[in-house]
């Protein structure tokens, strides 16, 4: 592809140079490499979760007892397992050289951290075998690892899917880019109160909105809308998610 020809910006103004960090290039290089071998589609949907946070909220003195932060992540990773096992064609990879699909039997999902010195994606291994309070656990621990720079490789490898929490940051929705050779990724925005027809009027409802992206070469369109009507429900209605 042709290359960015970059202008002298001394002409315009004041300009500084810095080094990239090494979490920068390889995020520059993977992303770069997703972007241009992948066919991406992104699929929106919203969950309303007035209960989920409810139940969240009950829990804050439980959390306190275990001294842990429950958020809506937990829970998310558990939906996204559950949808994982439901919908396996999400959980391959594509050997495009082979043209086979390797299917995988175990759900480890990938979280993003936003870091100061870049992106890293630590994995949570067998999140369809573990409870909410354990997730939670995992997610703090791997995320003070992530911002600690002490992850080691092995603990952002072998992951299935990945989960792109800006809830806590803003924005309505996104589109993620899928972390290959995962086939799809999940974005997560920030909950807002909105108005919902019950039937007889409008009630305030929180709803959730999630940006799914995902290798339409691995996955088609109807199964992506199937995939995010599934999490809506599960996120809807969390004891679904012991069924
Ligand atoms: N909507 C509304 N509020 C949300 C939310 C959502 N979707 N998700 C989280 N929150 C709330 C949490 O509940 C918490 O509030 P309370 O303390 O009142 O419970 C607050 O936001 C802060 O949450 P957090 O950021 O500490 O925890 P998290 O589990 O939501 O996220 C982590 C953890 C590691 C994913 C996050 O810190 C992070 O790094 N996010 C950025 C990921 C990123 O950069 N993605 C882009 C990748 S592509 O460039």
């Amino acid at each position: 592809i042709p290359a960015i020809k970059l202008p002298d910006f001394s002409q315009f103004g004041a300009v500084e140079r810095q080094p990239m960090s090494r979490i920068h290039k390889i995020t520059a290089s993977n992303m770069s490499a997703n972007w241009l071998n992948i066919p991406h589609v992104t699929q929106f949907d919203e969950a309303d979760i007035t209960e989920l946070e409810a139940f969240r909220k009950q829990q804050k003195k439980m959390a306190e007892l275990r001294n842990v932060k429950l958020t809506p992540l937990p829970f998310i990773l558990k939906a996204c397992a559950y949808a994982l096992a439901q919908y396996p064609q999400f959980n391959v990879s594509l050997d495009m050289e082979k043209e086979e699909f390797i299917q995988k039997s175990y759900i480890h999902i990938g979280f993003a951290v936003d870091t100061p010195d870049g992106l890293v994606v630590p994995v949570i291994r067998d999140v369809d075998q573990k409870g909410i309070w354990q997730l939670a656990e995992e997610c703090m621990a791997l995320a003070k690892k992530a911002k600690d720079k002490k992850l080691l490789p092995s603990d952002m490898q072998g992951g299935c899917f990945t989960i792109s929490s800006l809830g806590s940051v803003g924005g309505t929705a996104f589109t993620p880019i899928v972390n290959a050779p995962e086939v799809a990724i999940l974005g997560v925005s920030k909950a807002a109160m909105k108005p919902v027809y019950d039937g007889e009027g409008f009630v305030p409802r929180l709803i959730l909105p999630l940006s799914l992206s995902y290798d339409h070469r691995a996955v088609n369109g109807a199964d992506g809308a199937r995939f995010t009507s599934l999490l809506s429900e599960l996120l809807g209605d969390i004891r679904n998610l012991v069924l």
